[in-house]
């Protein structure tokens, strides 16, 4: 891979006629193109994922993408690739998304996404099972009016990566007090009051959850979390085997479950605003758009 980063004047100057020179062949090193030096696989995360299902649906969207696959593994298998990837300088394309911390680790990019399969910014929503405000009329209070910024959520996630989750909710909870505050203002404490919540196994929904499940327990709830896939999640609230989440992203992440269940479930509302999902690359490369990739031959 040329790195332009390196080069002034004149010697950028002529590696941008040499590229040019290459036609198809951009950015590539030894003859290869980007495509056979990536084997023409995206590097995706968790199956269960919503951008999984859309980075398959980008797959086919983008006759440009014929012959790519996703690899499917974890996050945390996605994040060794990168940091790997970065460390040597060499090419890589993700499935990635913000709020998360790879976009303060690493200097990365979205691809432009001109069909829009990964879909613009997200918001994070809070849902209910049906019944949920007349069985928790105090929860459902808090839970209406919990909304909070992109900033918040990001610090309580940043904090968390050196220490537990619930430790970091506590200490945003301690210098935001006045923002707490006003998502009790007309809830009354309640004794001891069992709530079940579902939330995702991803670090933003880790952060959101610790910080609800710590302001919850102040009023007096016995509050348990548990942590599922999206698919599951939905299910569980629209059948009642859980009360409420604030983890799902709408409307496209999670869209799907969400058109399914919509009858049987309770929509509260945005609870942040501003998420993205997209192709991702570290910013070194030299690719802007999805439409840059070229088909397997
Ligand atoms: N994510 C992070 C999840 C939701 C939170 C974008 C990886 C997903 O279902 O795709």
């Amino acid at each position: 891979m040329i790195k332009y980063k390196y080069l002034t004047g004149t010697a950028a100057l002529s590696a941008a006629l040499l590229v040019a020179g290459c036609g198809s062949d951009e950015g590539s090193a030894g003859g290869q193109s980007l495509g056979e030096e990536l084997d023409y696989t995206i590097t995706g995360i968790e199956p269960g994922a919503g951008l999984t299902g859309l980075a398959k649906d980008t797959l086919e969207e983008y006759d440009n993408l014929e012959g790519w696959e996703l690899e499917e593994s974890s996050t945390a298998s996605m994040l060794t690739a990168l940091d790997d990837a970065i460390d040597d300088e060499e090419p890589l394309i993700i499935t990635g998304w913000t709020p998360h911390w790879m976009f303060s680790a690493y200097d990365l990019k979205f691809l432009e996404d001109p069909k829009e399969t990964l879909g613009g910014p997200e918001n994070i929503q809070t849902i209910a099972r049906e019944g949920f405000e007349e069985d928790f009329p105090e929860a459902y209070k808090i839970l209406d009016a919990f909304e909070w910024e992109l900033e918040d959520l990001q610090s309580v996630m940043y904090a968390g990566q050196d220490m537990p989750f619930e430790e970091a909710g506590q200490n945003w909870i301690d210098e935001n007090r006045e923002t707490v505050d006003e998502w009790t203002a007309n809830a009354e404490p309640v004794d001891d009051k069992k709530i079940e919540l579902v939330s995702t196994p991803w670090d933003s929904e880790r952060a959101s959850a610790s910080v609800l499940e710590i302001v919850l327990e102040e009023q007096g709830f016995d509050v348990t979390v548990t942590d599922v896939d999206p698919a599951v999640l939905f299910e569980a609230i629209a059948t009642g085997g859980a009360d409420a989440s604030i983890a799902p992203w709408l409307p496209v992440t999670h869209g799907a479950f969400y058109e399914k269940h919509e009858e049987n479930m309770l929509d509260l509302g945005p609870n942040l605003t501003g998420a993205q999902n997209g192709i991702a690359v570290p910013a070194y490369m030299d690719i802007d758009s999805i439409e840059d990739l070229e088909p397997k031959e």
